[in-house]
């Protein structure tokens, strides 16, 4: 067996003596540090009563209905950073940024729990997050700060809390794939360089929507439910958990193409997701992967945000496919 590598050695290395490097590389041992204690909490299931209970009357800062999970995720991350070199935290849950360590030189950007509707259903749910720089400049308007084209991020990654609990990190040097190790306590090296395949026959997306989708999204799922016979010339496989931090990380496995693309429906112009805490990290992991993510026609770490909570359609994955996706628009 080849040599055992520890996150903490992973990121101590990598770091070296470079206090910006420092920064981030303690921002990320402490999100997975508390990704663990979530993970032991979604790992109670039923157990832990109330964790998918619908959390007050009000949604959250994004829009959405809030989960007593999600509440607890975003109050243990906020938390555990207060001790971190992070000034602010944007948070898919809370309306406007958090106050965290004045001394801060890094923002981050937060889903504390991706994948919510399926917390009692026994799947995969996870926290995606991305790491920015705060700077003198951020201190007057630090909503300024996570404006900014996903370019801009330091590091990104996502922890996954299902059969192994999982973290997906880039610090813009590949990907790299991480899993919990109970007996040690420590994180495990499973994958130092991700290589997304670029070809796949494999694509997740909710096929439920279909009819209200644009005429590009439609034109190119049709052409893969024709198979062989169809213009695409080969058969393909459907693969949708509803989480995408298992969708995702499905595709940095074996390849495939995640797809969450606007459509007519009332609030979903723009999509489901959310540029700032879900498209930027997920883009930047899939890149530094080899793959690819785009809205369909702008690439996704292109974009300029104009609102935290921003929707952003969403194509990421094998190359090949999400170009060909683009290819339709
Ligand atoms: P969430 O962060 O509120 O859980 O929403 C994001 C989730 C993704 O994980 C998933 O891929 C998508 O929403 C599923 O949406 P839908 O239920 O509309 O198919
Ligand atoms: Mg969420």
């Amino acid at each position: 067996m080849s040599q055992i590598v520890t996150l903490q050695a992973f990121l101590d290395h990598w770091a070296g003596s470079d206090p910006e490097k420092a920064a981030i590389a303690s921002t990320v041992r402490t999100i997975a540090g508390t990704g663990v204690g979530i993970a032991d909490l979604v790992a109670r299931g039923p157990l832990e009563e109330g964790l998918a209970r619908i959390h007050g009357s009000d949604p959250n800062g994004g829009g959405d209905t809030q989960k007593e999970l999600d509440v607890i995720a975003e109050e243990a991350i906020c938390a555990a950073l207060r001790e971190a070199p992070v000034a602010y935290l944007a948070s898919e849950e809370s309306e406007d940024l958090i106050a965290l360590n004045p001394k801060g030189q890094l923002v981050v950007a937060v889903d504390p729990l991706d994948g919510s509707s399926n917390i009692d259903t026994n799947v995969s749910v996870g926290t995606i997050y991305s790491i920015l720089p705060f700077t003198e400049a951020d201190r007057d308007n630090p909503n300024a700060a996570v404006m900014k084209p996903g370019t801009n991020q330091l590091a990104a990654g996502f922890l996954a809390y299902g059969p192994a609990t999982i973290l997906v990190s880039s610090l813009g040097n590949g990907t790299q794939v991480f899993v919990y190790d109970r007996e040690s306590s420590e994180f495990i090296m499973a994958r130092d360089q991700v290589e997304i395949p670029v070809e796949t026959r494999e694509y997740g997306v909710n096929q439920s929507n279909m009819r209200h989708w644009d005429e590009a999204m439609s034109g190119w799922i049709k052409d893969c439910l024709a198979g062989k016979e169809g213009p695409r010339g080969k058969d393909f496989n459907m693969r949708w958990v509803g989480s995408m931090v298992a969708d995702a990380f499905r595709i940095f496995t074996r390849g495939g193409v995640y797809v969450y693309s606007s459509d007519k429906r009332k609030g979903y112009e723009n999509g489901r997701l959310r540029l700032i805490y879900e498209a930027f990290p997920i883009a930047m992991l899939t890149e530094q992967a080899g793959g690819g993510a785009t809205d369909g026609k702008t690439r996704i770490l292109d974009i300029t945000p104009h609102h935290i909570h921003q929707r952003i359609p969403l194509v990421f994955g094998s190359k090949g496919e999400v170009e060909k996706i683009a290819s339709y628009y």
